[in-house]
């Protein structure tokens, strides 16, 4: 193959299709057998828009296939999860097992580009141990061993987008040598119409972290800003807007906590690296994992002195018009209600997934049950939106009536904070 990309996840299939209609020819590399499978039968194994038709027209051409073991390559792209662990420090055994499929398949004058979420130092740790499992190759050449060119290069997509954002963004692209850089940017120049941008693996890393890092603190201060405002009365949604009019201000939204696998997760990583000097960054994660309490709290307050109350809870993913429930506040607000109020019955609806199909997180909970939007919405005696899809829009505001709302984002006006 031209390219193998290691992890046919959310980056890893799309980047592997989209590299496989520009001609090359591209092997995606999973554990998972049934992914695999899909791939291989032109399926996405996930909902993505547009990404179906990019990976079928890619196989039905023979352009990309997938496969659980690593083949030869001249590129290797790992897109594998690196999660956090209880202490909040990188789960990189993902990367390690990447690195060890790829190894027994060096000769030396291959690329291998780690787009994987990094703490910074990762790039280098993974050359170090490709090393350790080849010491007949080298990083940079100068012993005179066949040399293998490490570089890291981060996905910023936005999952809804992708397709549009994996073409359009720019990017960094960091390698451990000036030459691993340029064959890097040589790869992504293929289909990526941004600016491609050249630095030092370590700056690449952190770049990626400090993007999200920088929509964490702005949440948590929109977020604060939404209780300050409680207490005192005052609709935050017009407060921020208003503010927003301001040409140098552009504060985002406050809502139920900050869920998905980026925002939620890659602070973390800096902190990891300086716990000492990165209090900002650390006390707007905690800002933000402690908004769904409070919204725990309202929602208890509304069922407050009921015998039989009963609960509509309007959403479970992390943001509006995705099915996607990773580190979603929704779900955490549904398990500590329910935990909170075993009196109470909790409706939940779900849009965007398929009927009564709520994911297992909640579904074996005793008094949480799947309902009809309308009909959750009728039952209710509190009305909790948690996600603002747009399907929610169909809710008629005469049926809001005499109900206490817990509006989490501002979804249907002043009226209802
Ligand atoms: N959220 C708010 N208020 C806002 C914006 C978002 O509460 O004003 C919440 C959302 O509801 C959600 C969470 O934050 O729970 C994250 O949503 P998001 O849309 O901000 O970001 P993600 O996680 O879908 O994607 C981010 C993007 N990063 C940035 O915009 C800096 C994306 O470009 C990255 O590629 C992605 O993380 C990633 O993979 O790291």
């Amino acid at each position: 193959a031209d390219v193998v990309v290691v992890g046919l996840g959310y980056i890893g299939l799309p980047t592997a299709a989209v590299l496989a209609t520009t001609g090359l020819s591209v092997v995606g590399v999973d554990v998972n057998q049934e992914t695999v499978d899909a791939v291989n039968n032109g399926i996405v194994p996930f909902v993505e828009p547009d990404l179906g038709v990019h990976v079928a027209g890619a196989v039905s051409q023979g352009a990309l296939s997938a496969a659980t073991k690593t083949p030869r390559a001249g590129a290797y792209i790992v897109a594998v999860p690196t999660p956090f662990m209880p202490d909040k420090s990188a789960d990189l055994s993902y990367v390690r097992a990447a690195a060890e499929g790829i190894a027994p398949q060096l000769e030396g004058g291959e690329l291998v580009i780690l787009e994987s979420t990094s703490p910074p130092g990762t790039t280098q740790r993974l050359g170090d141990y490709l090393l350790e499992l080849r010491p007949d190759l080298s990083l940079d050449g100068v012993d005179g061993k066949p040399v293998v060119h490490l570089a890291h290069c981060p996905e910023r997509v936005l999952p809804g987008r992708i397709m549009i954002e994996i073409v359009t963004n720019d990017r960094v692209v960091g390698g451990l040598t000036p030459h691993a850089s340029e064959a890097a940017r040589q790869l992504y120049q293929t289909f990526c119409q941004g600016e491609i941008h050249i630095t030092d693996a370590a700056t690449a890393e952190m770049s990626k972290l400090v993007e999200n890092a920088y929509r964490d603190v702005n949440i948590a201060f929109a977020n604060e800003l939404s209780i300050i405002s409680e207490n005192l009365s005052i609709d935050v949604w017009e407060l921020i807007r208003l503010a927003n009019h301001h040409p140098r201000v552009n504060i985002l939204s406050p809502g139920p906590g900050v869920g998905g696998h980026c925002i939620a997760v890659d602070p973390w990583f800096i902190v990891a690296a300086d716990p000492e000097n990165s209090t900002l960054i650390r006390t707007a994660r905690e800002v933000n994992d402690s908004k769904p309490g409070h919204i725990v709290n309202r929602i208890l307050a509304g069922i407050e002195g009921l015998a039989e109350p009963v609960v509509a809870c309007l959403g479970l993913a992390f943001k509006a018009n995705i099915d996607d429930i990773r580190e979603s506040p929704a779900v955490e607000i549904v398990q500590r209600v329910a935990a909170d109020a075993p009196h109470a019955r909790l409706l939940v609806a779900t849009p965007l997934r398929d009927r009564r199909n709520l994911p297992s997180v909640v579904s074996g909970i005793a008094n949480v049950e799947w309902c009809e939007m309308q009909d959750g919405v009728d039952a209710a005696d509190v009305v909790a939106l948690l996600v603002d899809h747009d399907r929610f829009r169909e809710i008629p505001a005469e049926s809001l009536e005499g109900k206490v709302i817990v509006d989490t984002r501002g979804f249907w006006g002043k009226k209802h904070v």
